[in-house]
């Protein structure tokens, strides 16, 4: 038995680096070439092997320390007979300190530190991660650390790390891998990700600034929220803006109103919008679609179902209403107020609720110019509508009086590009400026 004093090897020009992780314990037993510490510099994170077999008697450094080459960082017992590494650069370094007792093997020269970047060196976009790609994320994690996470296929650009400098450590891989396996957070390649890794938003007293009062979300608002959290995350959303001119659409409604009246209907815009987004939606298949669940196919729905997002005083709640395409705007009318009165009265069953292929959102009786809505996956479009307003149009010879309504239509864009996103919402438009079309 001997005692080996270790120190840190030759580590290249650095000079001075910090301790960050103690590898070992005092009690452990080690190999040739076990990681002992790992040290980090601005430039890069290098792990110290053990250029022995034994166990680790006396550890002489801890996190924060600075070393550089030469320091005594902590004992190893070699059992006799055990392999001794060959006289390494430290040593000349130091010749004061006690050799390694000759062996009668021939010895294995120490491995040298390896170093690995400290961030991701900028790779081409091409040979990014995707996950890289879209985060621009970049983080620390010493090569014990990268390697933990290999061996059990966590992705570390989508871990946060506790440690200083936000260094992630394998505490918070081992925690991103409680999430998943909790279903707090998706497993990597799961076609719904989301969850591990999205830094919490801090929690503030806000009493300390003035008084407040506290009251717990409605059951619809803690349900919606939750869904419109997942589409929030899981869905690239793009939105596109438009406008159409609905001065005909409008003229005509209004014509039709009294004799709907008669018959106990109100006849808004919506309906009309409702007919012309169908035609879109046949001209335009991927609009009415959704990913399948690994995110490798879409699949086209042959009905049209159209969810309509409802203002109810619990919150909102998106009732469907069915076969669009082979209902008249009354019946759609009527089937709009009946929908809109169970949710208002909160009687909405289940039924009501499911089978939608698009949804839109009318914000159009309230005001607003434009919004974003969000997605009501796993649908992959919805529209939003907003309040027409009359505005002076140049018709070649002279500014007209015309009825203008703005919309937006927000997409998954791993499912519609954006120039079918514009033909689309082109498509929208030109049917509602000229009813005409939804009949050829
Ligand atoms: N531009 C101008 N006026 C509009 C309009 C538009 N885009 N859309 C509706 N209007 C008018 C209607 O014609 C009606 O006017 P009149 O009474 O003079 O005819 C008035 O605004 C009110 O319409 P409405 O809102 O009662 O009816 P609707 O068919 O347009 O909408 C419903 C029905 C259920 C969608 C609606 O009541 C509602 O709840 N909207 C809110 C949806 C919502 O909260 N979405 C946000 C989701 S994201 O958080």
């Amino acid at each position: 038995m001997s005692v080996e004093q270790i120190k840190i090897p030759d580590i290249g020009d650095f000079d001075a680096v910090e301790v960050i992780e103690v590898l070992v314990s005092e009690g452990d037993s080690v190999e040739v070439d076990d990681s002992l510490l790992t040290l980090e510099s601005d430039k890069a994170t290098m792990e110290i092997p053990s250029p022995f077999k034994g166990t680790v008697t006396k550890i002489s450094v801890s996190v924060g320390e600075k070393v550089s080459e030469g320091t005594y960082v902590l004992d190893i017992e070699v059992a006799a007979g055990a392999a001794a590494p060959a006289p390494a650069k430290e040593e000349k370094a130091a010749p004061a300190e006690p050799k390694p007792a000759p062996a009668a093997e021939a010895p294995k020269a120490a491995a040298a530190p390896q170093a690995t970047p400290a961030a991701p060196a900028p790779a081409s976009a091409a040979s990014k991660p995707v996950n890289q790609q879209a985060m621009g994320a970049a983080f620390h994690a010493s090569p014990s650390v990268r390697a933990f996470a290999r061996k059990l296929g966590v992705d570390l650009t989508s871990v946060s790390g506790s440690g200083p400098k936000g260094r992630i450590q394998q505490t918070d891989v081992e925690a991103a891998i409680k999430a998943v396996m909790s279903g707090q957070a998706a497993a990597p390649g799961q076609a719904a990700t989301g969850g591990a890794g999205i830094p919490p938003i801090p929690g503030v007293d806000f009493s300390q600034f003035g008084e407040t009062t506290t009251e717990e979300l409605g059951r619809i608002k803690k349900i919606s929220g939750k869904f419109l959290h997942a589409s929030w995350l899981n869905v690239p959303h793009v939105t596109q803006f438009d406008e159409c001119d609905i001065t005909e659409m409008d003229q005509f409604r209004k014509d039709q109103k009294a004799a709907a009246e008669k018959q106990g209907i109100k006849l808004t815009p919506l309906v009309f919008v409702m007919k012309a987004v169908v035609k879109a939606l046949q001209d335009f298949p991927s609009f009415n679609a959704s990913l399948s669940e690994d995110g490798q196919s879409i699949i086209y729905k042959q009905y049209y179902n159209i969810g309509i997002a409802v203002d109810t005083p619990n919150g909102l709640v998106v009732p469907v209403v069915k076969d669009v395409d082979k209902k008249g705007v009354y019946e759609l009318s009527k089937d709009l107020m009946e929908i809109s009165a169970k949710a208002r009265d909160g009687k909405l069953g289940p039924k009501d609720m499911s089978g939608g292929s698009f949804t839109i959102s009318s914000l159009g009786g309230i005001g607003g110019t434009q919004f974003t809505p969000i997605v009501n996956a796993p649908e992959v479009a919805i529209m939003g509508l907003s309040k027409a307003k009359m505005q002076p149009v140049w018709n070649g010879k002279e500014f007209a009086p015309r009825l203008i309504m703005p919309f937006s239509v927000s997409y998954d864009h791993r499912a519609i590009d954006g120039a079918e996103g514009v033909r689309f919402t082109t498509a929208v438009g030109h049917y509602l400026s000229d009813l005409r079309q939804l009949i050829l």
